[in-house]
């Protein structure tokens, strides 16, 4: 009798930050090398992809979960190296799940409170770990690409928006004419959805042709403490629990860039569930480097057990 192949075995910490999770793999990955970050990454996409299906999506995931990888850095100055993804794919930064991080190797013991560089795909970024257990991320260059971009946006007409990168392409919008209230979470995503298509449809893009795939709807905000609301629709269709770390740095790359905010001038952004992220940004030759601060929460440590005979094992893809 031929045995049965083995019970893949991957640990992950979960965390939330501001409500939207984060998945770290920290046991169990594939072999990605010993290239750079990026070099890993394009490894995990073109060979191993049915593992981040198998780690993010249903049945052991969801649409809402944000997956990563903890990798070797190839920087010697990085602490780690993280290679995040999604329910459709990676992400080149994502800031509610570099807070996750620092949260996790906190957990893990792997760091103690003060300043710590970690390797991602685009670029090295500095997560400052805090005594009351918050943390900050200096993030790469944010800048904004493009401004008043009109676009029609089917069954709402004319839009106009921001085209900006915080470590992902955003559409930033605030005439979208909407409440940004839990309530409205179906037609909020609808919209978002719709301004994606036109720009997809308009060949509307980040620099070199990169899809813009966050679209982030921009309000007054429901708290005192609090100086706008957004709500941001990522790549898959889910929206983000987090005021979007990425989306935040788009955002403060626009303030800046209009002159409605200062160097070091707090901004605090809500999301649409209520959440806060504290932003400031050092501005720089051809942008900003924000920092965003928040506050992440380690609720589970586990172990997938990706199993050969399960029909579904690496994942229920779209
Ligand atoms: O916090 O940057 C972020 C983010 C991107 C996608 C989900 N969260």
């Amino acid at each position: 009798m031929t045995p049965s192949p083995p019970i893949r075995k991957v640990r992950v910490i979960d965390s939330h930050t501001g409500g939207e999770p984060t998945r770290i793999v920290i046991d169990g990955a594939p072999d990605l090398g010993q290239g750079s970050v990026a070099d890993q990454l394009r490894i995990l996409r073109e060979s191993h992809d049915d593992f981040r299906s198998a780690v993010v999506n249903e049945p052991r995931g969801s649409d809402v979960m944000v997956g990563a990888v903890l990798v070797p850095p190839a920087d010697p100055s990085c602490v780690a190296g993280v290679i995040f993804f999604n329910n459709v794919g990676y992400l080149g930064m994502c800031g509610h799940g570099t807070i996750g991080l620092a949260a996790t190797l906190a957990h893990l013991g792997r760091i103690d409170p003060g300043s710590h560089r970690i390797e991602t795909p685009v670029g090295v970024v500095t997560i400052t770990l805090h005594d009351d257990s918050s943390a900050s991320i200096e993030n790469v260059l944010s800048y904004r690409y493009r401004t008043h971009v009109q676009i029609d946006v089917r069954g709402f007409g004319r839009m106009t928006g921001d085209i900006a990168w915080g470590g992902n392409w955003f559409f930033l919008v605030h005439d979208h004419g909407l409440g940004l209230e839990m309530k409205q979470i179906d037609k909020l995503t609808d919209v978002a959805w719709r301004i994606r298509r036109s720009l997809q449809h308009s060949g509307i893009t980040g620099k070199d042709g990169r899809e813009i795939d966050h679209i982030e709807l921009i309000g007054p905000p429901a708290n005192p403490r609090a100086n706008a609301k957004s709500f941001v629709l990522c790549p898959g269709g889910a929206y983000d629990r987090s005021p979007c770390g990425t989306g935040t740095s788009a955002t403060l790359a626009c303030l800046v860039a209009d002159g409605k905010l200062s160097e070091d001038q707090v901004w605090v952004q809500e999301s649409i569930v209520g959440s806060l992220f504290e932003g400031s940004a050092k501005i720089v030759e051809g942008g900003v480097i924000p920092t965003i601060t928040g506050t992440a929460y380690v609720n589970s440590e586990s172990t997938l057990l990706l199993n050969p005979h399960d029909p579904f094992c690496m994942g229920i893809r779209a």
